[in-house]
């Protein structure tokens, strides 16, 4: 009896730091209903969808971009969007900015959540690998503040029994290490949903828009390859806040192939059915970890530079 489901990559043009956040949010419940529309179980949205990449503008307090996280998941503005998932029964994965106020300061993590076909928030991920920097380099052509308006995910990499199967998420700088994927691989995940908002080019590294992209594919379907899983991509596209970002969103299936992939730098749905059970042959044969794998030979990997004792 196949696991297939329907899943929705639904890529998002950009977020300008002008759209009112009624507006992006409207974007995000069309694209769902189209999603639910052609049978979809599924859509991930992209990084920090509800908003503009704010961390590409310093702030001397960083305080003032408070106004660009979720103190609650669902906010108020966002229970129809989540009612539409329970009337529509369909799924959906959201990446956004969170505040947690527990002190003064409160703190502050890039964040996705995972919500079943109930409307109901099943899993959150908070982003591990933070890229970029926590000073201000105002003489860079933009900058990415992660480091500054974030703290490391304190969640570890969650994996949840849901959609007929075991699911995980991770962030967009996430998916460049094979950490990520591995922890994930060793809870026996099927599909890991990640959004991304990746620049074409990087301020501080002589690479083509053509490396970018193959380096972005590369490392999702390593990723799937290696630990037999789908992996779900999602691009935050086109020109934002005056830097260019990529699309090529995409669907990889454990076999490491890319099976649907995004068109367009604009709003899109790429759409795949993924049968679950597509994993079970490589866990059970290729990269059966229990056979195979070999821990105590792995000198290294759990410390900082490879130190051994
Ligand atoms: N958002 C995010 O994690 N972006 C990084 C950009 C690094 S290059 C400036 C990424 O790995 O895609």
């Amino acid at each position: 009896m196949p696991r297939t489901i329907r899943i929705a990559a639904a890529q998002m043009g950009p977020v300008n730091p002008s759209e009112e956040r009624s507006v992006t949010i409207g974007r995000i419940m069309k694209l769902l209903s189209e999603a639910a529309d052609i049978g979809c179980d599924l859509a991930v949205f992209p990084e920090l969808a509800l908003s503009t990449f704010f961390p590409r503008e310093y702030h001397v307090d960083l305080r003032e971009a408070d106004i660009f996280y979720e103190k609650t998941m669902p906010a108020q503005d966002l229970q129809p969007l989540f009612a539409l998932a329970r009337e529509r029964r369909i799924g959906f994965s959201l990446g956004y900015a969170e505040l947690v106020e527990d002190d003064v300061i409160g703190r502050r993590y890039n964040s996705q959540v995972l919500v079943d076909k109930q409307g109901t928030v099943i899993s959150k991920y908070r982003k591990i690998h933070l890229p970029g920097h926590a000073d201000n380099r105002e003489n860079d052509p933009f900058q990415n503040l992660e480091k500054y308006y974030f703290e490391v995910g304190d969640l570890g990499f969650p994996v949840v029994n849901a959609f007929d199967g075991r699911v995980g998420m991770c962030i967009c700088n996430d998916r460049r290490w094979p950490e990520t994927y591995r922890v994930m691989g060793l809870k026996g995940v099927e599909l890991i949903v990640l959004g991304y908002t990746t620049p074409l080019q990087n301020p501080r590294a002589d690479q083509s828009a053509e490396l970018r992209q193959f380096h972005n594919h590369l490392c999702m379907q390593a990723g799937a390859y290696q630990n037999s899983t789908f992996v779900v991509g999602v691009a935050k596209a086109g020109i934002e806040g005056g830097v260019e970002l990529m699309g090529g969103s995409c669907i990889v299936h454990p076999d490491g192939r890319i099976i649907a992939q995004a068109t367009s730098l604009s709003d899109e749905l790429v759409v795949a059915d993924c049968d679950l059970d597509d994993c079970l042959n490589g866990k059970a044969e290729e990269f059966n970890f229990e056979r195979n794998r070999r821990p105590s030979l792995y000198e290294g990997l759990l410390t900082p530079h490879g130190e051994t004792a």
